[in-house]
């Protein structure tokens, strides 16, 4: 009986260690390495990118992104909502218009098929705006 109690006793004071060690191993690690942000220098190349024939827009709570967008007469702008409310990137001519976009999801508008400037805005959050330039 003495061994035994004596067995008991040290399980029990090595108890609260064993648990705290076990459950420090258990805790799972939600801080998953996914961003692979690397640091690297971007270099400064001079020559201008060529204007592109497609583009997209993200729809933020409560910017647009990028706000100033130049692509090639005709380009079909990919707009997707990453907010949490719905937007739209309307056009103030009325030349395009994506309408409520919910967030999450996805619309297209086409560019102009002329060059010039046309700024946009959210019609629900005209502190929302935007230019859409072709070139
Ligand atoms: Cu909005």
């Amino acid at each position: 009986m003495r061994p035994l109690l004596r067995a008991a006793t040290l399980l029990l004071a090595a108890g609260p260690v064993l648990t705290g060690c076990v459950s420090s191993f258990m805790v799972p690690g939600p801080e998953e390495t996914g961003s692979t942000a690397a640091p690297s220098p971007e270099p400064s190349s001079p020559a201008p990118s060529p204007t592109p024939f497609a583009g997209t827009v993200a729809m933020r709570d409560f910017s647009f992104e990028p706000a100033d967008l130049t692509v090639r007469p005709g380009t079909v702008v990919t707009v997707t909502n990453t907010g949490t409310t719905p937007h739209t990137l309307t056009a103030q001519d009325g030349t395009f218009d994506t309408g409520p976009v919910a967030p999450g999801a996805t619309a297209t508008v086409t560019a102009p098929s002329q060059p010039g400037a046309s700024s946009y805005l959210c019609a629900f959050h005209h502190f929302m705006r935007g230019t859409l330039t072709v070139s």
